[in-house]
């Protein structure tokens, strides 16, 4: 296709995984550390908040011993340079890709680094653990959770994202195993409206059919090859 004029990039925990953080479904991955029903549902916070709160605070802390790759390094320069629309809609709760130096970020699973109040329903900047119960800082309830989007509740921003969806003329899909809707579906909402959709992934994911184009290879090395393909192409 000749330069595209508008962008959606989704990206899932295949771009962090370079990094140092876990993916969830592969071999060794948080899903086999852990049952997602016990840490990942609303019901399994009911039933054992002090469980699913060291889970997260585990992974917030980890943050400060893992570091960007040139994937994310690679999203950043795109963002920066390219000079149509761009949407950059990550699956993760890791802070990486605003590390890398992507400035606008829609974290449609939440994020380690925010809480959210189950008392006021604010969320709040957050960095420390929340298992001692600390106070909300809008309302002092101490009755934070983690501002994660857990399985049966409504991710963040979809009107955003489906209309981004519907007028994109590039759809690409980095890292993610397309097990978990409604980002799964993305590929076939751009697609239905006339975007190209291209895949980068280490293996092909669920949806694989649906793109016009699947490049198989770690995140490192396929994303920046892609990002320099985009941006000489603007240059010609
Ligand atoms: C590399 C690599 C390298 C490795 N380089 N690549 C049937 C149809 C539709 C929906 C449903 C359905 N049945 C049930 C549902 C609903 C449910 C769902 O999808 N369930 C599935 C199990 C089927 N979904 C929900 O409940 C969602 N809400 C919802 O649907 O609300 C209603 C609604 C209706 C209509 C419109 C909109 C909404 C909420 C889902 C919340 C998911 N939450 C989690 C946890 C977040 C917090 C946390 O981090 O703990 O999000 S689950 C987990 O999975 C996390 C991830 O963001 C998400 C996706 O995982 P991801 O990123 O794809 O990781 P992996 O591990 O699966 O894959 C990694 C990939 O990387 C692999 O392919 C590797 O090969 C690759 N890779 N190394 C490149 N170096």
């Amino acid at each position: 296709m000749g330069q595209p004029r508008s962008i959606v990039i989704l990206t899932g925990a295949g771009i962090s995984a370079e990094s140092g953080i876990d993916t969830f479904r592969s071999a060794g991955g948080l899903w086999e550390q852990h049952r997602v029903e016990d840490v990942a549902t609303p019901e399994g916070f009911a039933r054992n908040p002090n469980l699913v709160l060291n889970f997260y605070d585990m992974r917030r802390a980890a943050l400060a011993n893992v570091a960007p790759n040139p994937a994310h390094e690679a999203l950043a320069r795109l963002e920066r340079a390219f000079a149509g629309e761009l949407l950059l809609v990550t699956q993760n709760v890791d802070d990486l890709h605003e590390r890398g130096g992507s400035a606008r970020v829609l974290h449609m699973h939440g994020e380690l680094k925010s809480a959210l109040c189950t008392a006021c329903e604010m969320r709040s900047p957050w960095h420390g653990s929340m298992i001692d119960r600390p106070p909300c800082p809008v309302c002092r309830a101490p009755m934070l959770r983690p501002d994660v989007v857990w399985f049966g509740e409504m991710p963040y921003e979809m009107g955003r994202i489906y209309r981004a969806l519907e007028s994109c003329d590039l759809f690409v899909s980095i890292g993610t195993s397309g097990a978990v809707y409604p980002a799964a579906g993305f590929v076939q909402e751009a697609r239905a409206a006339g975007a190209r959709c291209l895949e980068l992934n280490l293996e092909r994911s669920e949806g694989s059919r649906f793109f016009h184009e699947t490049r198989l290879g770690p995140a490192s090395v396929l994303v920046p090859e892609w990002v320099e393909e985009v941006l000489s192409r603007a240059a010609e």
